[in-house]
């Protein structure tokens, strides 16, 4: 090869190095780009007339907040705003909580004072003698943090920063992230690489990467972590693996993010040595007293525990005949001293129990109403099943009055494509929050029963199960992304529109340009229903491939446990699908309120969106639009496949808006996706096509393989499982 030639090579080479570089480093900073734009015109003009950032106070938080304030100040302006040295100076920022602010600015502030909560921001504009200060204050100092991230939000969304006067306090407590993580670095459901936590370099190692998790979370208000999967490993109750979890603990305590852990029943027998772990035994309850004490002896700021007992094989209570009630409230007992809580899991299902699988947690716990200590909280799926595409909402919100009962959702998307798919989470969010249980009365909506204003609880709570990994972007998706962020921000606000969560993402992530913001936004609302179109249709649902839970599978039917087999949800057989939930059915609709039972148990009345989730209909049964049931099937599916075309076509033409790499990244996946939601579709309308015996209707492409072919896909090394 000629000099020439290799010199080119390796030129390209260095180049594309360059540009990998780049784009990982965008990835990496999530929405806190902070890059500076000519579109901020106005708010530029008035950034410039600010002189100085005044810091009243000197905690580890408010460093990092003036920290923060600079960085994005001095990126997105171009210049440095410093600590001034000159108080007297015009036009300052001034951050600090209520008890550092001069009396004159307390009393100035002093209704928004009273309306704001601990954790809560106050952002005003003050103006006297001539000057015009903008400050950033709140109860405490992680507030006065929340306060900051959320004016740079601001400036990076281009929103007018004259005259602020937001009061902004968060509606929800416990607004915490759950990572699937095990001790050996795996995930399980994990597709965006590797655990973040390195327990075998920790506790002297502090990655960075940590201090970033930790800030990143913070600027969309996060303030807990479980750190390990609820099947949990007793070894992290150990005082090796604890004094890594101090260290963790203490890398995140600036940023207001707490950690609490996963605590496996069984512990006291496995790293306790003792003969059982009955909660109502004397030594037991000892063991679980000790190591809570020994925890908050390392962490004082220890949050609590998350417990999944009794549920696919884990230990519990019921192991030694006690109940959830025995076992949460030993625990809660153990950790009440220290102001810890315990998030007790309900979703329980037996493969003994007969019943409807989507029927069992809530006959199990409604009994239970009353009976859990005041720091404990019940924390339920959105839904009955398991963070299906879609799922009418868990009869369990609203039935239990007397018990603080808290959200969980699956950020990382286990049934919903993995890190391939992109799918906008917030709006399946959103949807689950509006459901109105009628519990009380009309407008008693899911989100009423989590942040405790329908019953009064004592504590509220929402998780989010992690999408995070250790991938250059965090996600493994650069669109996953939003659905981190966009949990955030429900669980600061669980009434936020994810219409305006997406645009502000977007805007903070890529660019503020409405020629890209309004399609990509679009593309991004639609990706939900376009899911649930080429998975699963009209109530449809855990119809994937076994174990790893990637790809379609309704044939299967042959797995030990009945409720695990995706024949048993869909129960298709020649004189229709569906199951029928209603009264002629498993009498599951009995479980919402008299006016949710009522609609989801009559078929006319059912929303057709949830139609074979309560209903076994005939292949022939007309929608509302005059298709038979199968054409509606097949005619949804093909929607699905074209509705992921028009995500393509609308990604194409955004080359001019945004940096190549990441472009690049996401055409990518996408046509990744375009070919999968071509095979859920051929999939399963060859496989029900076996038992309705019709033609495919016009319009729905012709299936490119045979069914043999698709059954005989297998992926043995699918990530996450
Ligand atoms: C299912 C997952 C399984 C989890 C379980 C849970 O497939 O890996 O352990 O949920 O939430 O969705 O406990």
């Amino acid at each position: 090869m000629k000099l020439k030639n290799i010199q080119s090579i390796f030129y390209i080479i260095i180049i594309y190095a360059m540009s990998f570089t780049a784009t990982a480093q965008k990835d990496y900073k999530l929405w806190l780009q902070y890059e500076s734009k000519t579109d901020r015109e106005i708010i530029t003009k008035y950034l410039n007339t600010i002189q100085g950032i005044e810091i009243l106070g000197s905690s580890e938080t408010l460093k990092v907040a003036l920290a923060e304030l600079e960085l994005g100040l001095e990126n997105m302006l171009g210049k440095k705003i410093t600590h001034p040295t000159d108080n007297e100076q015009n036009n300052l920022i001034v951050i600090g909580n209520k008890s550092s602010l001069p009396l004159t600015l307390q009393e100035n502030l002093k209704s928004e004072f009273e309306k704001v909560s601990k954790d809560g921001f106050i952002i005003k504009t003050i103006t006297s003698k001539g000057k015009k200060n903008i400050v950033i204050t709140g109860k405490n100092d992680v507030a006065v943090l929340y306060g900051v991230f959320n004016f740079l939000r601001l400036i990076q969304t281009n929103k007018s920063i004259e005259n602020l006067n937001i009061i902004d306090s968060p509606k929800i407590d416990v607004r915490i992230l759950n990572h699937w993580d095990n001790l050996d670095g795996t995930i399980e459901r994990g597709y965006a690489g590797f655990s973040l936590w390195n327990w075998h370099k920790l506790p002297d190692f502090i990655d960075q990467r940590y201090i970033d998790y930790a800030r990143a979370n913070a600027s969309i208000g996060i303030n807990g972590t479980v750190l390990n999967n609820v099947n949990a490993n007793a070894l992290i109750l150990t005082p090796q693996y604890l004094e890594k979890v101090q260290a963790l603990a203490t890398a995140f305590r600036p940023y207001g993010l707490k950690v609490y852990l996963t605590a496996r029943f069984s512990a006291p027998i496995e790293i306790g040595g003792l003969k059982t772990a009955d909660p109502l035994n004397a030594d037991v309850i000892n063991w679980w007293k000790n190591k809570a004490a020994e925890i908050y002896a390392r962490i004082p700021n220890f949050g609590g525990f998350l417990v999944k007992a009794n549920s696919e094989g884990q230990p519990g209570p019921q192991n030694y005949n006690r109940n959830h009630v025995d076992g949460a409230n030993m625990l809660a007992d153990a950790v009440a001293p220290f102001g810890g809580i315990v998030m007790w899991r309900a979703f329980v299902y037996s493969e003994h129990d007969a019943d409807d699988r989507a029927k069992q947690a809530y006959s199990e716990f409604v009994p239970y109403d009353g009976k859990f200590r005041d720091n404990v909280i019940v924390q339920v799926k959105n839904g009955a099943i398991d963070f299906q595409p879609r799922e009418p909402f868990h009869p369990l919100f609203g039935a239990m009055p007397k018990t603080n009962t808290m959200m969980e959702f699956q950020i990382t998307q286990e049934y919903l494509g993995f890190s391939t798919h992109l799918v906008y989470l917030p709006k399946l969010y959103q949807e689950v929050l509006e459901s109105d249980t009628y519990r009380k009365s009309k407008g008693a909506t899911v989100a009423k029963v989590i942040d405790g204003s329908l019953y009064n609880n004592k504590i509220t709570g929402i998780a989010g199960v992690a999408n995070i990994g250790n991938d250059l972007n965090w996600t493994g998706h650069p669109f996953a992304q939003a659905n981190w962020y966009g949990f955030g921000r429900l669980a600061w606000n669980p009434y936020l529109d994810s219409e305006i969560i997406a645009d502000e993402w977007l805007k903070s992530t890529f660019s503020n340009d409405e020629n890209f913001v309004k399609p990509v936004k679009e593309m991004m609302l639609q990706s939900r229903e376009a899911v649930v179109n080429y998975m699963t249709p009209l109530g449809l649902h855990h119809i994937m491939d076994t174990g790893h839970h990637y790809g379609p599978g309704p044939w299967v039917g042959n797995l030990s446990r009945p409720e695990w087999n995706p024949t048993y949800y869909h129960k298709a057989d020649t004189k229709g699908i569906g199951f029928d939930r209603s009264k002629t059915g498993s009498n599951a609709t009995a479980q919402y309120a008299p006016e949710v039972a009522k609609l989801f148990d009559d078929v006319t009345t059912c929303p057709e969106k949830d139609l074979l989730w309560f209903h076994h209909l005939s292949w022939d049964y007309k929608l509302k639009n005059g298709q038979s049931l199968w054409d509606g099937i097949a005619l949804k599916y093909q929607e699905g496949v074209d509705e992921v075309a028009s995500m393509n076509a609308t990604w194409n033409k955004m080359t001019n808006y945004i940096d190549k790499e990441r472009f690049k990244e996401v055409q990518m996946l996408l046509n990744i996706q375009n070919k999968e939601a071509k095979w859920w579709r051929d999939a399963c309308l060859l496989y029900f096509q076996q038992f309705s015996g019709k033609e495919l209707p016009k319009g729905v492409e012709k299936p490119t393989q045979s069914l043999e072919y698709f059954k005989s896909l297998k992926f043995p090394f699918a990530p996450g499982n």
